[in-house]
């Protein structure tokens, strides 16, 4: 972070001229003046990447896990560089993962869903039987339940990908989950289903049946190519807008019942014990949440006072964002962000706000509202409802103190 951070000033610092606009002056630069190698040897031919990579200077975009968090890395998580992004989309490669068994390495041809339990006939059906239901493309967010689970008692991880990068936004290309049903015929009595992975976790969750024959979607694509290993090649469950922990990867198998399982996934884990020493159960849907991703911790502020790009990206469980406030002074005063990308349902919303910086220290927030009129709350107010017992649905308000030098942290304000 911070050798980035001076060659960028370095190299600002050697141009002369360089006033309060965003421009510099061209006299005297030797990057106008002295030829690069790139301009005049010959660069890689066609082929040389039949699979194309980012560029070697973008090398520091990539996933990053936090060492302490887990024991081990086949029960573990890594978190979206959200700093480093930008527009609403996540590229594959740097979609989070989380495994509760390793990455299973599956073999397509090899692969089948079931469909099981209280259906008129159980069915068998291979990837190839799959492709010939009619598919949907859609653009959905996955939230991890603790995702922002760490900063529950004060500010903990500094920068964005670590409070909360358990979330990605992807296209996905799927066959609807209620024709697969449809085909078997679910009994009157089915009212739930469970959905498990081929993986040696064997993830499953009960998933109520109106859901399932709402907008679940049985995926084999992520943005146009086939699912990556980490998301569940060659099939995963979509399960819009609800905690990513119910999305089965590595798809096999899919139960129908007439309850719930009470399965470890929703008893022991994504509950979350109340101050009462009750649990809150079944909290399905992810709240309205948005977080400004730069300036963040790890990417300050890089030039002196004046205009200044903010941005960031909000989302919610329920439906859209039609609109996402932000304030530069800790909330004193909150200016209406301006919204621009797609506006999908159940899927990541970009915002920016582009401010002149006079150079001093700011406090910087941003507040989703959902298209239910729903509001995203301060982390205090969360409190008061949920205690201090919690490690999942945190969607408060997140803070960022930025000092004069550019450089930012993760602080609370109350
Ligand atoms: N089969 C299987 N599915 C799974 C998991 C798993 O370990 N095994 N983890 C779940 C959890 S807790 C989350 S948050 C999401 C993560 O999806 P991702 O790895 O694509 O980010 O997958 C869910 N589906
Ligand atoms: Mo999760």
């Amino acid at each position: 972070m911070t050798t980035r951070r001076d060659i960028l000033r370095g190299g600002l610092a050697a141009t002369a001229g360089l006033a309060a606009g965003t421009a510099a002056r061209a006299e005297g630069d030797p990057l106008i003046t002295e030829l690069q190698d790139w301009n005049h040897v010959l660069g890689d031919g066609v082929d040389a990447n039949p699979y194309g990579m980012p560029s070697r200077h973008e090398a520091h975009v990539k996933r990053r896990s936090v060492e302490w968090l887990t024991a081990d890395p086949v029960s573990s998580v890594n978190f979206t560089p959200l700093h480093e992004l930008d527009g609403i989309i996540t590229p594959n490669g740097l979609c989070f993962e989380r495994h509760h068994g390793g990455v299973a390495d599956i073999e397509p041809a090899k692969h089948r869903l079931m469909i099981n339990g209280l259906v008129d006939t159980p069915l068998v059906f291979t990837m190839q039987d799959l492709m010939r239901f009619p598919r949907e493309n859609r653009v959905y967010f996955l939230e991890c339940a603790a995702n922002s689970g760490m900063e529950w008692r004060g500010a903990q991880l500094n920068g964005c990908q670590f409070t909360h990068g358990m979330i990605h936004n992807v296209m996905y290309t799927g066959v609807p989950l209620r024709l697969i049903l449809e085909e078997a015929g679910v009994k009157t009595n089915g009212k739930w289903i469970m959905p498990e992975g081929a993986d040696a976790a064997a993830m499953t969750r009960s998933i109520p049946i109106e859901k399932a024959m709402d907008d679940c979607l049985v995926a084999f694509k992520m943005n146009g190519e086939a699912l990556r290993p980490e998301q569940g090649y060659p099939l995963r469950l979509v399960v819009p807008g609800w905690e990513g922990n119910m999305w089965i990867k590595w798809l096999r198998r899919i139960e129908v019942g007439d309850q719930p399982w009470h399965h470890r996934e929703e008893t022991s884990k994504y509950t979350d014990l109340l101050e009462n020493g009750t649990a809150r159960r079944f909290t399905w849907e992810m709240d309205a949440k948005s977080v400004i991703t730069n300036p963040s911790p790890q990417a300050p502020i890089l030039h002196s006072k004046g205009p200044t790009v903010l941005t960031g990206v909000a989302w919610s469980g329920r439906g859209t964002i039609p609109r996402v406030d932000v304030t530069i002074d800790g909330g004193k005063n909150w200016h209406e962000a301006r919204m621009s990308g797609p506006s999908f349902d159940k899927s990541m919303h970009r915002f920016y706000y582009d401010f002149d910086w006079d150079g001093t220290p700011l406090l910087l927030q941003s507040r989703a509202h959902d298209s239910t009129g729903y509001v995203q709350p301060t982390k205090e107010e969360l409190r008061q409802f949920r205690g201090v017992n919690s490690i999942y649905h945190n969607n408060g308000i997140q803070t960022w103190y930025v000092n004069e030098k550019g450089i930012a942290e993760n602080v609370e304000i109350s």
